[in-house]
């Protein structure tokens, strides 16, 4: 099957955040005549033509700043990243409580354009920076039996309204199998656009895995898990049989809702038809992970 873009770009393929803007304006400008004479390469590209910064970072899920899609945007400020620590622990040869700068030392900072799937059916094309989480696990050492990794996001009442109001239950956890976590398309994303993480985005330290939900992108890190067992995540624990562990996009597996077979691209405009959804989100050279799985059932 055909990507309709690409997915592993390296930092040679990244242009800096002017030349996004201008790259932009200028598809935006020429689009009435260019549309027309497009081929499929040309379309590819435009497919992953990243969302503006504006977008990304004004229209976010984070329940720990309310429910609303600018409630991150307009409160997230508050959060407290300096310091920041995480705590490593579980079946790892080197458990502790890190700095982010002692976390972070010798791993390396890619640049990483992925499509995101919001399981409320919009996406987003991000310009990511981070390291592969496989680089991190190698560095902490995972040891014999654990098959799962856990994560937490901070708790900050004093800073966090929907924490406050326990519009859900927190720390908002999630998890992964451990061949999820060491897959190389697997993030812990510390920038977006050539910036650290801005705090609405997850700053300082998050999860991306571009071929699931982005429920399963969990920010803000603070503790990270080896464990045997699948960890309780936080969306599963809400409803069960709308949200699986797994979670991986699947046009094909409907939300009980709502159709998972097209999605609104975020900032399309009013007149943008809705795209496709793709398996794994288009991210095909996942499909291994699973196989002999019944994504129906394990969804
Ligand atoms: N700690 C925490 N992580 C979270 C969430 C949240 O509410 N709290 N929302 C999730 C959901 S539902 C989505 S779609 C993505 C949104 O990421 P974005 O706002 O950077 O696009 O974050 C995920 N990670
Ligand atoms: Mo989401």
């Amino acid at each position: 099957m055909a990507h309709r873009w690409m997915n592993d770009l390296t930092t040679a393929d990244v242009t800096p955040k002017a030349a996004f803007l201008n790259r932009r304006q200028l598809i935006g400008g020429t689009a009435g005549l260019g549309a027309i004479a497009m081929t499929g390469a040309a379309r590819a590209q435009a497919a992953l033509e990243p969302n503006t910064l504006e977008e990304i970072t004004s229209y976010n899920n984070f329940y720990e700043f309310g429910t609303g899609k600018t409630d991150p945007k307009d409160n997230a400020g508050a959060m407290v990243i300096e310091p920041w620590t995480v705590t490593v622990d579980g079946m790892v040869d080197n458990p502790g409580t890190f700095s982010l700068a002692d976390l972070t030392d010798g791993l390396t900072i890619e640049d990483r354009i992925y499509r995101f799937r919001c399981v409320e059916a919009w996406s987003m094309v991000i310009p990511w920076q981070g390291f592969e989480l496989a680089d991190l696990l190698a560095k902490v050492g995972v040891q014999d039996g654990a098959q799962f990794v856990a994560f937490e996001t901070v708790v900050q009442p004093e800073n966090m309204p929907g924490v406050r109001r326990q519009v859900i239950g927190f720390p908002y956890v999630e998890g992964l199998r451990l061949d999820e976590a060491m897959h190389p398309l697997t993030i812990m994303a510390t920038g977006l656009y050539g910036e650290p993480l801005p705090k609405q985005s997850g700053a300082p330290l998050r999860v991306v895995v571009p071929w699931k939900y982005g429920f399963k992108s969990i920010k803000s890190i603070v503790r990270i898990s080896l464990v045997a067992e699948q960890p309780p995540t936080t969306w599963n624990k809400i409803s069960a049989r709308e949200y699986g562990f797994y979670s991986n996009v699947n046009p094909t597996v409907d939300h009980p809702r709502w159709s998972q077979a097209t999605e609104r691209r975020v900032g399309g405009g009013l007149f943008a038809s809705r795209e496709d959804t793709l398996m794994f989100n288009g991210y095909d050279e996942v499909a291994s992970l699973y196989d002999g799985m019944d994504l129906s059932q394990d969804y």
